[in-house]
């Protein structure tokens, strides 16, 4: 159970995982079969737009098919129950907090379903494929792209998300390596203003040295028992 005003929660691949979702790294990883330079990189995508495109309609189409589970849904009963501040970062582009009804929710890596201009920088929603050309509706450029945050491209509401962590009393971590920056050192950031700090994974993270409490097992257990 919370037992805290301000809560800070960083969600990541492994909490969809029991969705049908495939994690980034590991075996059976999103990227067994890409290289990540391949994919996930500015360069990249001005290199080969047609692999980075398919690349991402193909998972906006896998997203689709699957559903929230149980430790989205116990999530969107935190939110809905606990009248402190609560904000929940997640690094996943998937939009399965939203469908389970998780309102207080930020998305630091962007969102399969948006598509960015990088001419005028608008985002909107997006749904169905988007082929590299896509003419912006706003600016008329053909410059649709992905609104994923690429390595090396700076995450979104990093200023709101740090404010948040230095007034936190709790920091809990869900279903992430702790492979990537600047999502990897939330922890230390909370730590050092004061908050407790929990991590909920199958196995210990990159990171799991830094926090005070560790459970080990499936997001769908682990999080509705530490919610309930
Ligand atoms: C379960 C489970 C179950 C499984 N139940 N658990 C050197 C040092 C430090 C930093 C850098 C450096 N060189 C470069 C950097 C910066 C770089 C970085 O971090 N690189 C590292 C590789 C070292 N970072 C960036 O470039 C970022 N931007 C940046 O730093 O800008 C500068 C700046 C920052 C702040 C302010 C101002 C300026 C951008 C990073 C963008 C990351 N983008 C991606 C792709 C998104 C699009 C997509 O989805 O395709 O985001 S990479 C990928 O990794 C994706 C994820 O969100 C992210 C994290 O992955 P996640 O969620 O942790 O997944 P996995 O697969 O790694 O782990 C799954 C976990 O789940 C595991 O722990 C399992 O155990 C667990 N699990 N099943 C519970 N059932």
């Amino acid at each position: 159970m919370p037992h805290a005003g301000t809560i800070v929660v960083l969600t990541g691949a492994g909490t969809s995982a029991e969705s049908g979702l495939a994690t980034f790294r590991g075996p059976g990883g999103l990227w067994e079969g890409h290289r990540v330079e391949d994919v996930c990189t500015p360069e990249a995508l001005a290199a080969d737009p047609d692999l980075v495109h398919r690349f991402y309609d193909a998972r906006r189409e896998a997203l689709a098919a699957v559903q929230p589970n149980a430790a989205h849904r116990a999530l969107a009963r935190l939110d809905a129950a606990w009248p402190g501040e609560l904000l929940v970062v997640t690094q996943n582009v998937d939009d399965l907090h939203e469908r389970a009804g998780l309102r207080r929710l930020h998305h630091i890596h962007g969102q399969l379903n948006s598509a960015l201009c990088a001419n005028c920088w608008e985002r909107r929603n997006w749904s169905g494929d988007l082929p590299p050309g896509t003419i912006c509706p706003a600016c008329k450029a053909p410059a649709l792209r992905p609104d994923i945050v690429f390595f090396g491209e700076i995450p979104y509401g990093m200023e709101e998300i740090e404010a948040a962590l230095a007034r936190a009393d709790l920091f809990v971590s869900i279903g992430t390596s702790g492979a990537v920056y600047p999502a990897a050192g939330f922890v230390q950031i909370a730590r050092y203003h004061g908050a407790d700090t929990l991590e909920l994974n199958l196995e210990p993270s990159a990171g799991s040295d830094w926090f005070a409490d560790r459970r080990y097992g499936p997001a769908t257990e682990l999080v509705p028992d530490w919610v309930a």
